[in-house]
């Protein structure tokens, strides 16, 4: 038996490791909040009906907020802001696009805002706070308002019509939050009325500030409203209350670190992905602490997640001009297939089948994404492409119909040679792509698919137009196209790194990343050689429509072949999750039920710097669009189990590794 689903019934399964880094919390909390939505969907409580529907009368409207204007007034040291919160319209796409009644955080005698006003302060600062309830009958209870650090109080329950005063002093510098629910639900489990009710707050450092920017993720699903009972229902994700492509676009200069804070006070987790270029992550909190990690512990990646309530300080390296982007890699947060959500069971999003899902911009994105400019340095950068010849690669990009013993899938194929290879030989995940460090290489797309499609190099710093974002990607009036069917398209660079990358799909419909365009982008050092004897590649996705029934896929199989080792042999496992949604994937290698012991040597194709190389326990989790390279070295004969857990429904792959 290579593989198997199954009930773990109990959360110390997750192991020790994860109890003591505290993620056996975080899953925890999910499975709370998809228990809380299960019983909140569709269930209609009978005092809310009777209250009549806030849209019967005019409701302000609510503007986005870009986090750029501290609220309050600062005087002496003393922070004085008076915030309210009422029911207002809520405009996330066009200020003239669909309108949604929420309930919001303002300033008394100000528009109200989403997310709720900033509270940005200088250390050592003392906050005093009221907040006043104008909704007509729900009870606010108010979480954040406190000191930092430490000092987490109860939250500030405030009934209809009450207006409470809070003070605080704030000392210690970072990035944090506030939050309030009216439906007596935690973070993990808000996602309807009161699911906008959050605000950044931001502690400087003593001195000149940094030009910082403050993000804000937030999702609104209409079938967690109170009273929601239709078959389809909307979702909104936002960046700072609003939706790709009515984001804020964000300009850059190319050689100038850029600083960016996130905050997650959404319902879910987002791995927030770069595209051509890596960030730090500088400090990560969970909006109560703030931990500014050591200079040797930093994390350089282009793939993050971002837990529900967590929060992050980050340096992106951007070198290259062009037009970027940074976004969620949850296909049900970026992509407009998911502005409308079939019912089904909580925790799966499906695109709502027969709605017609606008293309609201030619990027073919939506949502949780972030566009990102970067001027042209006055001395350039390394260039990516070079003068020296090119390894030419043919790829293409294939319907393979469904046959006794695999379904139809959206395929990738190399052309070796003259003729295309034989498309019942196609296999999903597509072939490994093995590049050289530093080689320039172009490989053809071919588009033999009955519409467009677009091929991101995920994790590699090349130039913006081959970065396979169409109708986005390029510099000045330079823009990629998306590759027409019976088209192809040239992507030319040179990979500055080696490590374990991605090709895929960057057409963001269901059907072509659950239908197969996906595959390994593997990058060899010099003087390397790929041997797959001792490179071990697993890629996980999913085989299916649905991300919680449907089976993950180890290298595109249910039933992965055991893994043959040999004791006393080093080997490199590369990981590497790109199922359309399910983002917090836990990989063990076990021995019986305890984690052997590897050692993490990469992350996002980004080799770990020194002090990161540590040999621990065999368990990581991993988000989409993320990839983890170990090492491991068994050294005895035995059978080791390769599991990757799916927590959210308790399900798993198992694949056995026989190690002789
Ligand atoms: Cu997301």
């Amino acid at each position: 038996m290579a593989l198997r689903y199954g009930s773990i019934g109990n959360p110390k399964s997750f192991g020790p490791d994860l109890a003591s880094t505290g993620r056996r919390h975080e899953l925890i909390a999910i499975a709370t909040a998809v228990a809380v939505l299960l019983v909140s969907f569709g269930c209609v409580r009978a005092q809310e009906l009777a209250t009549p529907k806030p849209s019967q009368v005019t409701l302000p409207r609510i503007e986005a907020n870009r986090n750029l204007a501290p609220a309050g007034e600062l005087a002496g040291g003393v922070l004085t802001v008076r915030l309210e919160i009422r029911d207002g319209e809520w405009y996330p796409e066009a200020e003239t696009g669909p309108a949604i009644v929420v309930q919001a955080l303002g300033e008394e005698g100000r528009a109200l805002q989403i997310p709720g006003p900033l509270i940005r302060v200088p250390e050592g600062t003392e906050v005093r706070a009221t907040v006043r309830n104008v909704l007509q009958k729900d009870t606010v209870r108010l979480y954040g308002l406190h000191g930092r650090p430490g000092d987490v109080r109860e939250p500030l329950e405030i009934s209809s019509g009450e207006i409470r005063e809070v003070r605080f002093r704030l000392t210690a510098p970072g990035t944090y939050h506030y939050w309030a629910t009216t439906t007596g639900r935690p973070l993990a489990g808000r996602a309807g009325m009161d699911s906008q009710l959050a605000g950044a707050l931001i502690v400087d450092p003593p001195g000149a500030a940094v030009a910082d920017r403050v993000f804000v993720l937030g999702l609104w699903l209409e079938r967690a409203v109170p009273g929601f009972s239709q078959p389809i229902a909307r979702q909104f994700a936002v960046i700072n209350g609003k939706a790709w492509p009515y984001t804020e676009r964000m300009t850059a200069d190319a050689g100038q670190p850029v600083r960016w804070r996130w905050i997650n006070t959404s319902v879910f987790d987002h791995p927030m992905h770069l595209h051509g270029a890596y960030f730090r992550v500088i400090s990560e909190g969970d909006g109560a602490a703030d931990v500014t990690l050591p200079v040797g512990n930093q994390r350089l990646v282009v793939t993050d997640r971002m837990p529900v309530g967590g929060t992050r300080a980050y340096t992106l390296l951007l070198e290259r001009e062009g037009r970027w982007l940074f976004h969620c890699h949850l296909l049900t947060h970026m992509s407009p297939e998911y502005r409308h959500l079939a019912p089904t069971v909580p925790g799966s999003f499906q695109p709502a089948v027969g709605m017609h899902h606008p293309v609201l911009d030619p990027s073919g994105m939506w949502g949780m994404v972030l566009g990102l400019t970067v001027r042209p340095a006055a001395r350039s950068a390394t260039p990516v492409t070079s003068t020296a010849p090119a390894r030419k690669l043919t790829l293409l990009v294939r319907q393979r119909p469904a046959n006794d013993r695999t379904p139809a899938a959206a395929v990738f194929q190399v052309q070796e040679g003259p003729q295309p290879p034989a498309l019942e030989a196609a296999t999903v995940p597509g072939p490994p792509l093995v590049l050289m460090q530093g080689e320039p290489v172009e490989i053809t797309v071919v588009n033999q698919l009955r519409e467009p499609t677009a091929i991101h190099w995920h994790g590699i710093e090349l130039d913006s137009y081959y970065d396979g974002v169409p109708g986005w990607g390029g510099a000045g009036e330079t823009v990629a196209p998306a590759i027409e069917p019976g088209q192809s398209f040239v992507a030319r660079f040179a990979p500055p790194r080696a490590g374990t990358f991605i090709y895929h799909t960057h057409w963001h419909n269901f059907l072509q990343l659950t239908g197969g365009l996906y595959g390994p982008l593997i990058v060899l050092g010099p003087g390397q050689t790929f041997d797959p004897e001792t490179d071990k590649t697993v890629m996980i996705s999913l085989g299916g429509a649905d991300d919680m029934k449907s089976p993950l896929l180890l290298n595109g199989s249910a039933q992965l072949e055991p893994l043959r080792l040999k004791a006393a042999v080093k080997y490199r496992l590369r990981f590497i999750n790109i199922t359309p949604n399910n983002s917090g994937l836990v990989v063990s290698l076990l021995a019986g039920s305890a984690p052997v012991r590897w050692r993490a040597v990469a992350k996002d194709g980004a080799d770990l710097p020194p002090a990161q190389v540590v040999e621990r326990e065999a368990r990581q989790l991993i988000s989409v669009g993320e990839t983890y390279d170990f090492e491991f070295e068994p050294t005895t004969r035995v059978d080791l189990r390769l599991e990757v857990l799916r927590p959210f429904n308790r399900t798993w792959a198992v694949a056995e590794v026989q190690v002789r």
